[in-house]
């Protein structure tokens, strides 16, 4: 037997499946799932014209979204996890949840799912094994891993795999765990049949585990897209970009030129994950991990996002959103006319008062059917980064773009990055969240210790990639947003790539080096010039405000947070005349 067999063997003494099922990933054993799923209510064939080859699931109403108060590290020591984590002893996270897997695929199929992140035969890859009770979840891990034979040929035997054991349970958010073990790169999900709950591969293995082996090795696992940008002169420029959750990365990595920018032309390496290693020529590579989408639909419509509406335009698997009695998918966003007698994303008539799609429903499609896929998209070797940007929802204080002055004051301000509340998610408007580098809810290890891992990888090569900040979100005092964002976004990515060459002005202040009004290339977009110098301004009254509230977020840390980082927070405070000491 090999490692992957035993412990397979194991789990199947465990949850006792009435028959144990090893996906190769063909195309034959995914139309039988499907037959299967279509038979027993899980999938809904939608309309063969409107959506070829889609399928539709609705999730259990209480199972729409990553559960983050139910997901934990398990290390052996909560210092380990840090103050950021939910944490549970490993032995304490097994006593209370191997009950739980105890004969909970009795009369079912335990389906094995050999998968790899990355490309195929990249040095940048990993291979994972999921094993679950969810052929809804086979489905979405064909498309979003390169999955089956492919990935048992490339373990060879051996036991360099992450094993992830997954039930659906019974559903009840009361017996729900996404547990991690980082110690032993183990993942145990059970009660939840969703997106980043359930599709192992993804934020539970590319990002929670392999945050800790990237930290052990060497490299970096971040929560991040990947762009290529194409200059009319041929110059090509990779950019890595992390905005916390539902902040448009998927939309920036498949950036449309606006029509008076044509000679740009922005290409999708990633729209989530990258894994990034220090390269022979002393540049930060890139890979994306994964091999599809599985992105918010609400919003996406065909002036936000046009490579989205074309990529799922058929072969895609839509959960939770609306749809009409025929298998029209609908969802907020797609166009101005909702269709009449549309079900909601519960299946119940639809009343035209709440949403229609559920604000979190998904569409899984393979990165093939992109029309905006780079041809590197699957370098074995990855791509050379240009830059790395960091962004957050601020509707006020942060610029429109600033870059910082080094790569250790570039960790500084993406260790403290952060959004906006809106009234929406806690009844407090306007109190910021700090989401360092957008992986709040992803790092597998203390923060505090993360932050030291990013300021070691920057002296690990000897070219890194320019670090910038950006805030699309700046708004008006009525509340109206400055910036046009999507494609006008473009313009920001052009004064970067001009920072980097040498040529893009700036003008230095107290947070970093923001564009002079001229530097910005604004031809063909009618923007005020009062409203230019509002999104370029910096304020020092609001980012002194910032001060105490970044020495309160980094006293969380303790000992672990690395000195650089009082540093960098006592030099802010310096250049804007306050005091500051951690
Ligand atoms: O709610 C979920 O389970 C999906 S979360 C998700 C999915 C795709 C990309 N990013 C995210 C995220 O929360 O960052
Ligand atoms: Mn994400």
């Amino acid at each position: 037997m090999t490692p992957a067999e035993r412990w397979v063997d194991e789990v199947a003494r465990t949850t006792r499946p009435a028959r144990v099922v090893w996906c190769d990933g063909s195309l034959a054993e995914n139309e039988r799932l499907v037959g299967e799923m279509l038979a027993d209510g899980t999938l809904q064939k939608l309309d063969p014209q409107a959506a070829p080859g889609s399928y539709l699931h609705r999730s259990h109403p209480s199972d729409v979204a990553r559960t983050e108060h139910l997901t934990f590290i398990c290390s052996r020591e909560r210092e380990d996890a840090g103050p950021t984590n939910n944490w549970m002893a490993p032995a304490e996270g097994k006593a209370k949840v191997a009950p739980l897997f105890d004969g909970a695929m009795r009369g079912r199929t335990m389906y094995v799912i050999p998968y790899v992140m990355g490309p195929l035969g990249s040095p940048f890859s990993k291979v994972g094994i999921e094993v679950t009770d969810s052929p809804y979840v086979v489905a979405n891990m064909r498309i979003m891993t390169r999955m089956g034979q492919k990935a048992l040929d490339q373990l060879a035997g051996g036991s360099d795999f992450v094993p992830g054991l997954h039930s659906i349970g019974d559903l009840s958010p009361e017996r729900r765990y996404i547990l991690h073990f980082p110690e032993e790169r183990l993942i145990w999900s059970v009660g939840s049949g969703y997106g980043g709950n359930a599709l192992l591969g993804k934020k539970c293995f590319a990002l929670r585990i392999a945050s800790t082996m990237a930290r052990d090795q060497g490299w970096m696992a971040e929560h991040m897209l990947i762009l290529e940008l194409t200059l009319p002169s041929g110059e090509v420029h990779y950019v890595a970009a992390a905005f916390p959750s539902a902040c448009g990365k998927t939309n920036l990595a498949m950036l449309v030129a606006p029509l008076e920018m044509q000679g740009y032309k922005v290409r999708t390496v990633g729209d989530d994950i990258a894994w990034l290693r220090p390269g022979p020529d002393g540049r930060l590579w890139a890979v994306n991990p994964e091999a599809g989408f599985f992105g918010v639909v609400p919003g996406t419509g065909p002036e936000t996002n046009p490579n989205a509406i074309e990529t799922i335009s058929h072969d895609t698997i839509f959960t939770n959103v609306a749809v009409t009695p025929g298998g029209v998918p609908w969802w907020e966003g797609k166009d101005k006319h909702p269709p009449a007698d549309l079900l909601d994303w519960q299946g119940k008539p639809w009343d035209r008062t709440g949403k229609a799609a559920h604000p979190n429903s998904r569409f899984t499609v393979s990165a093939k059917q992109c029309p905006s896929m780079s041809s590197r998209w699957e370098d074995p070797q990855g791509v050379p980064l240009s830059a790395i940007i960091f962004g957050g929802r601020r509707g006020r204080v942060a610029p429109l773009v600033f870059q910082a002055f080094d790569w250790d004051h570039g960790v500084f301000v993406a260790a403290t990055m952060g959004s906006e509340t809106t009234a929406a998610a806690t009844g407090k408007v306007g109190v910021v969240r700090r989401d360092p580098m957008a992986m709040l809810p992803f790092c597998g290890y203390n923060m505090g210790d993360y932050f030291g891992h990013w300021l070691r990888m920057g002296t690990a090569v000897s070219k890194p990639p320019a670090i910038f900040h950006v805030n699309w979100f700046r708004q008006d005092a009525a509340g109206h947003f400055l910036w046009p964002g999507f494609g006008q976004n473009l313009r920001v990515l052009l004064w970067m790539v001009e920072r980097i060459s040498g040529k893009g002005k700036a003008v230095e202040t107290p947070i970093g080096l923001v564009p002079t009004p001229d530097a910005l290339n604004l031809e063909g977009l009618d923007l005020p010039k009062a409203t230019l110098e509002t999104l370029l301004s910096v304020n020092r009254e609001e980012w002194a405000d910032e001060v105490p509230e970044i020495r309160a977020f980094f006293e969380r840390f303790g000992a672990r947070l690395p000195e650089a980082m009082t540093r960098s927070l006592d030099g802010l405070a310096q250049r804007l005349g306050v005091t500051a000491s951690v």
